[in-house]
């Protein structure tokens, strides 16, 4: 057994003998109550999922098993020289709870290369689309496309016992991290550098490879990979993109399937694709502007242009944070360390000083600061990665990191298929009048 396997097996046992005492106890108390409100608003705050790998503060923003964005920077080890904490790192904390070593990293460098072989069907079915196909809907196929080479699919049909579900899992979750930067890669050559593609470069880990077959070897692009790889990682559970990965494996459906719906989940402009909505919408204002360096007062203009039209204003707001986000803030360091002046950066920042109180004075938006979206196309163009169609592949290579690690989790813990109750409006009106003859 691999040695992450083996680590992972071990808390895994002793996790899920915890989680039986615990509900053998405490299986009756009430962990939460839910309001009108909630039952009409999206499930905002309600308690009701386990997600081992990340928890989200309002206030401080993601912690990963515990570690804020700054701490991992620190605590994180490195490879190949980078100067950024590399993804490896983290996936190994996301399924362990520890900081692992250098050496453990490395080995798990190494374990994805050996699975990183792409089942030759996926690029024949990509070869199959519209070039014009959205890339997250080409990522989409071909995440589908590769289930074929499930070995949670295939071990289920042979009879698989339950206790063995966390195995085939962590197999199909390696398997899957392994092989998406070579897909993702391949959908950016094939839409936007006529087909052109570039082989893996096996002295890379994997953040810096997915860099390098895109066609960036940038020693800064590499490292911004490495970053971005990271903070997009895991968000908690409740997002869209990871409950839906969550509520579709529930159903024994297997990685590859419940990565798919996922995706299709992260392809909406509420969520994974305002990274391509925020830069489509600076470059809009720059073409409107006719200037490349607009002043706030004209940026702010144009922010109350968007909000009059009865659009959002991509890259702020939040269903949860109540503070700018930690991966916006992160992300803002990083160019401050790299990149010297860059006019869509500056853009960026000036964004930062006038949407909040815009947003503020409507009185009804929650968090009006930046969210993880509104810097990242920033960076992307600074390096010459303009094809803003194709950022959200960017997003979704990423957040497999925690939706696998913690789709192995669930899967050792053994938990059931996800059933909430829905009610009618009708229900609810009956409720409500056996309420006011209670009151
Ligand atoms: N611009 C304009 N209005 C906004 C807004 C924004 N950025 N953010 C929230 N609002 C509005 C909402 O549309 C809502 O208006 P109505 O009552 O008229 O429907 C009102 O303020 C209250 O919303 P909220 O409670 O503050 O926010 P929600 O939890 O409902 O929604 C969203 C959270 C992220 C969907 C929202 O802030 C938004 O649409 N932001 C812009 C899109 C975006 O950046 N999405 C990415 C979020 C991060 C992420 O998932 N990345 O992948």
């Amino acid at each position: 057994m691999d040695p992450l396997k083996h680590k992972f097996k071990e808390k895994a046992a002793a996790l899920f003998a915890e989680m039986k005492n615990l509900l053998k106890q405490h299986g009756n108390l009430k962990v939460d109550e839910v309001t009108l409100d909630q039952v009409y608003g999206g499930a905002r705050g309600i308690k009701m999922m386990i997600w081992e790998t990340s928890a989200l503060d309002a206030m401080e923003g993601i912690r990963f098993r515990g570690y804020s964005i700054p701490e991992l920077s620190e605590k994180l080890p490195t490879i190949n020289n980078s100067k950024e904490p590399v993804p490896e790192g983290l996936f190994w904390l996301m399924m362990t709870d520890e900081i692992p070593t250098a050496e453990d990293i490395t080995w798990l460098s190494e374990d994805w290369k050996r699975r990183a072989n792409v089942p030759s069907q996926t690029f024949k079915v990509l070869d199959a689309l519209p070039k014009d196909t959205h890339p997250m809907i080409q990522f989409s196929i071909a995440i589908n496309a590769m289930q074929s080479d499930s070995v949670f699919a295939q071990r289920y049909s042979e009879g698989m016992s339950k206790s063995e579900y966390w195995d085939a899992t962590y197999e199909d979750a390696m398997n899957l991290i392994a092989r998406l930067p070579r897909v993702a890669a391949y959908i950016y050559r094939r839409s936007f550098k006529n087909n052109s593609h570039i082989v893996p470069d096996n002295a890379l880990d994997w953040a810096a490879n997915y860099a390098h077959m895109l066609g960036y070897d940038d020693e800064d692009f590499l490292n911004l990979m490495r970053l971005y790889t990271t903070i997009h990682a895991d968000h908690e559970g409740g997002n869209a993109s990871a409950h839906t990965a969550y509520l579709v494996n529930s159903t024994l459906s297997d990685p590859y399937l419940s990565y798919a719906g996922a995706m299709n989940s992260l392809s909406g402009p509420l969520h994974g694709l305002a990274n391509q909505e925020v830069i489509k919408w600076i470059f809009e204002m720059v073409d409107e502007l006719g200037i490349t360096n607009p002043s706030k007062d004209q940026i702010a203009e144009y922010v109350k242009k968007t909000l009059s039209e009865g659009k959002v204003v991509p890259g702020y707001g939040h269903a949860v944070l109540r503070r700018p986000d930690p991966r916006f803030i992160a992300q803002k360091v990083f160019a401050e360390r790299y990149i010297q002046q860059d006019d869509i950066v500056e853009i960026v920042w000036k964004v930062f000083d006038v949407v909040p109180p815009i947003l503020e004075s409507l009185g009804k938006v929650k968090n009006p600061w930046p969210n993880v979206d509104a810097h990242s196309g920033a960076l992307l163009v600074h390096y010459g990665m303009k094809e803003y169609d194709y950022y959200t592949v960017l997003f979704g290579v990423s957040r497999a990191l925690g939706v696998m690690a913690a789709l192995c989790w669930t899967r050792a813990l053994g938990i059931p298929l996800e059933r909430p109750k829905s009610v009618t409006t009708t229900w609810i009106k009956q409720w409500l009048a056996k309420q006011s003859v209670i009151s």
